[in-house]
């Protein structure tokens, strides 16, 4: 912010390509980071916007075992899906590229010989773990035991889920491979390290001193404590086959650590927008931006010059990587610049949870856009408005309803619509002129001039929250105004008033529909459409003189529509659903009862009977009192599940049942068998019935 910065480098994060993103990704990275690039563009600013999938890690391979298919499968479809819902919510990326582009590895393989060239990198060996029968070192996820905190048996090598400690895979009681399930063997392995404590004291001065005051407090907080506690050696290479190749000799099998070659990403989606714009092939997006002759080379003014502001938006999880590892990356490898900022947020909850794809309990992209194609800026306003900047917030459906009903519908849209609607109704859809100046007026028109500078400095200074709250307060402004003044009132005797009063509305109007830009695009769009008005600077908003009298306006719609309470309730309902639907679907099958002899086991006679008879018992929520004919007689069964079928849904249906059972007495009737169910993990009970009918008392064995 000291600084005056020639040009703009902004990234953010770089998603795994392993599954669907949700919303929290959104409030995390995505929103703020595309707040800040337009309202920059909008100030003519040289901005470059980039990010892209992050396609290496072993979070790839897993997923693909997950679905049954190959890597490159599940790259190519998450790319894609992820791409398509950041291009239908507006995130403005000048590229959004993927890290198993060729110019990519080249990149990343490029920065690791260059730091191995230099002696930056240590080689050591370590023992780590196998898997003697797959053949492969097992990377952290890939090793599953017992939590040596909690007990839980299925704690993954880095981390157990049900605990939340973080774990090395020695630490693992009883330690087995997921690939082969047997228990791995320590083998030594060669890796290339990074010694990360040889920068501590450029760390130091560079974060600790010199970014004290203006990165967040939860951002130096993290640096910090990592500073403090030492660093350590970090290993760039792991055994892996799938990744970037290390390119040097004797590195069989193994592959640049994704955390090394992610971030070198924002460096790779450069030059293949720089390449791309060299031979003409791509529009680049910032507005009015003279660019003269763009050679391929270029890329580097945004990387390697001090006049460049680098900025990355990402989520708390990220942070050490952005601060720490890849900084002392840029600065080691000599040629680059580092960071000005990284406004990391917090986390986002839902609906008091933690958001988690993996548990269900998640509003994915795609399924936002589904049920709510029409709606991208609402979202936006609704994350913006309760970004989690200092702490982790919470979205919640309710609140999504009413920033949309009770400000964007209620203050934004209402405002807009009715002075337009006025002014087609008095003035033919054109702006009248203005008269004498009240005092309303004046003060109306100082307050006007105060919005876009206390707007861009909440933005420049990373509060998109506030730069949210403010925009909405302009809208406030013009709605107090038109209450205040009230020019429906004066239509009969005052045209002249009116006529003021409709062209300040709609001046305030045309600097909303600028000023909105950043936060809510698509509403900017169709305000400007509304207003017939052009594109302005951000430098020429604050006054109320954008659009000229005279000036015929465009057909007024409506910006915003209600949301209605049964829109929301079903969207509480479809979470909890998929909640539940993941719960079962995750829960484990109960461990095998002990074994038995195929003597005991043909001791039972098992058969299929034909339920004639179904009816409840007094006094019994669970019990139905059955008539079965078993082929071999008509019995009476006693049987629990009243709570599952109504009698009158099972008469008629084959089921299975045991048939000689000792009979016993139950609420007084002797019950002379038993139906056999299938219970789900959830309790509920289905029916055992034959593919297709067969006679009574047909055996099951
Ligand atoms: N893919 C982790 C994540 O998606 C990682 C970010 C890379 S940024 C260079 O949160
Ligand atoms: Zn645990």
């Amino acid at each position: 912010m000291s600084k005056n910065y020639q040009r703009y480098m902004v990234t953010a994060a770089l998603p795994y390509a392993n599954g669907p993103k949700h919303i929290g990704h959104l409030a995390g990275a995505y929103i703020p980071a595309d707040v800040y690039v337009r309202y920059l563009r909008l100030n003519n600013k040289d901005v470059v916007f980039v990010s892209g999938s992050d396609e290496h890690g072993t979070a790839i391979p897993n997923q693909a075992l997950k679905e049954n298919t190959t890597p490159k499968a599940i790259i190519d479809k998450y790319h894609e899906l992820i791409r398509d819902c950041f291009e239908k919510l507006g995130m403005s990326f000048d590229i959004y590229h993927r890290t198993s582009e060729q110019i990519h590895h080249e990149t990343s393989q490029e920065f690791f010989l260059q730091m191995h060239k230099k002696g930056l990198l240590t080689e050591e060996t370590s023992e780590q773990y196998y898997d003697d029968e797959a053949k492969v070192f097992l990377a952290d996820r890939y090793i599953v035991g017992t939590c040596p905190k909690c007990g839980h048996t299925n704690a993954y090598g880095d981390q157990c889920e049900k605990c939340g400690s973080t774990l090395s895979p020695s630490e693992l009681i009883n330690p087995r491979s997921t690939l082969s399930g047997k228990p791995p063997v320590l083998r030594p392995t060669k890796h290339w390290y990074l010694p990360l404590q040889k920068y501590e004291g450029w760390l130091k001065e560079w974060i600790l001193v010199s970014h004290k005051e203006d990165w967040r407090a939860n951002v130096y907080g993290q640096c910090k404590s990592w500073i403090d506690a030492g660093l350590q050696p970090r290993a760039m290479t792991r055994d892996l086959d799938w990744g970037i190749k290390v390119p040097l000799p004797n590195a069989e099998g193994k592959v640049l650590y994704v955390w090394f070659d992610a971030p070198i990403g924002y460096i790779s989606a450069t030059r293949a927008l720089f390449s791309e714009l060299a031979k003409g092939k791509k529009e680049f997006s910032t507005p009015k931006r003279d660019f003269g002759k763009v050679a391929a080379d270029d890329w580097k003014k945004y990387w390697q010059d001090e006049e460049t502001k680098l900025v990355h938006f990402i989520g708390k999880d990220n942070i050490v990587f952005h601060c720490i590892i890849f900084p002392i990356m840029l600065h080691a490898e000599g040629e680059y610049i580092v960071p000005d900022n990284v406004p990391a947020n917090e986390f986002m909850n839902l609906e008091g949870d933690k958001m988690s794809t993996s548990r269900g309990w998640s509003i994915e992209m795609h399924e936002y856009l589904e049920d709510f194609p029409d709606k991208p800026d609402v979202l936006r306003y609704a994350l913006l408005t309760n970004l989690p900047e200092t702490k982790d917030s919470e979205f919640t459906w309710r609140d999504f309803q009413s920033k949309n009903n009770n400000e964007l519908v209620a203050i934004f849209g209402n405002f807009v619509n009715r002075a337009l609607v006025l002014t087609q109704k008095y003035f033919d859809n054109k702006i009248p002129p203005v008269g004498a100046l009240t005092e309303v007026d004046k003060k109306v028109i100082a307050e006007l001039k105060e919005f876009p500078s206390r707007i861009a400095a909440s933005i420049e200074g990373y509060r998109f929250r506030e730069a949210t709250a403010s925009l909405m307060d302009l809208a406030r402004l013009g709605n107090k105004y038109l209450a205040e003044t009230e020019p429906w009132k004066l239509s009969k005797t005052d045209m002249s008033r009116v006529g003021t009063i409709l062209n300040l509305a709609l001046q305030i109007s045309a600097n909303l529909a600028v000023v909105c830009e950043p936060f809510l695009p698509f509403t900017s769009r169709k305000l400007k459409e509304m207003l017939a008005q052009g594109n302005t600077d951000w430098a020429n908003t604050g006054s109320a003189n954008l659009l000229k009298e005279g000036h015929q306006l465009g057909e007024p719609k409506l910006l915003f529509e209600k949301i209605e309470d049964s829109v929301i309730e079903a969207q509480i309902k479809k979470l909890n659903d998929k909640k539940n639907a993941m719960e079962l679907a995750s829960t484990p099958a109960d461990p095998a009862k002990p074994e038995v002899s195929f003597d005991d086991f043909s001791k039972m006679d098992i058969r299929i009977g034909k339920i004639l008879k179904a009816e409840a018992v007094e006094k019994s929520k669970k019990l139905l009192k059955l008539q079965v004919d078993t082929g071999i007689d008509v019995r009476t069964v006693m049987s629990g599940i009243a709570e599952h079928f109504s009698p009158e849904s099972i008469i008629g249906k084959q089921v299975t049942l045991l048939v000689n059972l000792a009979p016993r007495k139950i609420m007084g009737i002797e019950s002379q068998g038993m139906i056999l169910m299938a219970s789900d993990k959830d309790g509920k009970l289905r029916m055992l019935q034959p593919s297709e009918a067969v006679a009574q008392g047909s055996k099951v064995s």
